[in-house]
């Protein structure tokens, strides 16, 4: 038997996630490598004459949806959704997440709180004990960088974490600019031991839209590997 490569294994989740999707659903649909396998089948559905109506967490996603024709509305236009498949960068046995490798969190935490029920979709390289391994992505305001920067820092500092705070940049060495037209930074700790702490800490500095913790939030993880699916949740 060939083994199951992490990009089979994403595209393996991604159509066990499409099982859920149902005739007249409005669904949030999700940004990244693994979500945009679940983008590609659903346009293969609805190109076979499946009826839904999609919110995209990106232009990135908006874009892949149009060239599939899916149909797609605007999370004002279609505030309550009910379902939302998104992967993650990690997730842990609480089914806490990291998410934003993509710079995508913030627009898609909204989409996902907006939604009856947000499932994660992972290859199984994905899973961890404990959350933080994957630099926690933080959308940032521009003005006061630094100081918020610092804040972010202290907050970790506090919440039993250590580590460094970068401001992310693209390959040519800018600052790399979110949908929304923040920046971003991500903390390296290596390992975050209250993620609610943290998260709970991060909210409370000003200069910070939007952290890459996802807590209460996912329903279940299908999560795909050499060993086949499996569902937590
Ligand atoms: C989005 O895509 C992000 O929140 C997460 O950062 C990333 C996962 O990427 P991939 O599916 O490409 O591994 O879901």
């Amino acid at each position: 038997m060939t083994a199951l490569n992490p990009d089979d294994a994403k595209r393996l989740a991604a159509a066990r996630a499409l099982d859920l999707v149902t005739p007249g659903m409005r669904l949030g649909l999700g940004t990244g490598t693994t979500a945009a396998h679940f983008v590609e089948l659903l346009g293969l559905r609805v190109a076979q004459g499946l009826q839904v109506i999609c919110v995209p967490t990106s232009e990135r996603t908006r874009t892949q949806a149009q060239l599939f024709s899916i149909p797609l509305s605007t999370i004002e236009a279609t505030p309550e959704l009910d379902l939302t498949v998104d992967g993650a960068d990690e997730f842990d046995p609480q089914l806490r997440l990291i998410k934003g490798g993509g710079g995508a969190h913030l627009r898609e935490k909204i989409v996902a709180m907006a939604s009856r029920r947000m499932v994660v979709i992972t290859d199984s390289s994905k899973a961890v004990v404990t959350l933080g391994k994957f630099p926690l992505p933080v959308e940032v305001n521009v003005f006061g960088l630094e100081v918020t920067r610092r804040m972010i820092l202290a907050a970790a500092k506090a919440s039993g974490c250590d580590g460094e705070i970068r401001l992310r940049k693209t390959p040519s060495g800018h600052p790399f600019v979110s949908d929304n037209g923040h920046f971003i930074v991500d903390c390296f700790l290596g390992s975050i031991p209250d993620p609610n702490q943290l998260a709970a800490r991060l909210v409370a500095i000003p200069g910070v839209v939007e952290h890459g913790l996802f807590i209460g939030i996912a329903k279940a993880v299908i999560s795909a590997g050499p060993d086949g699916v499996e569902i937590f949740g």
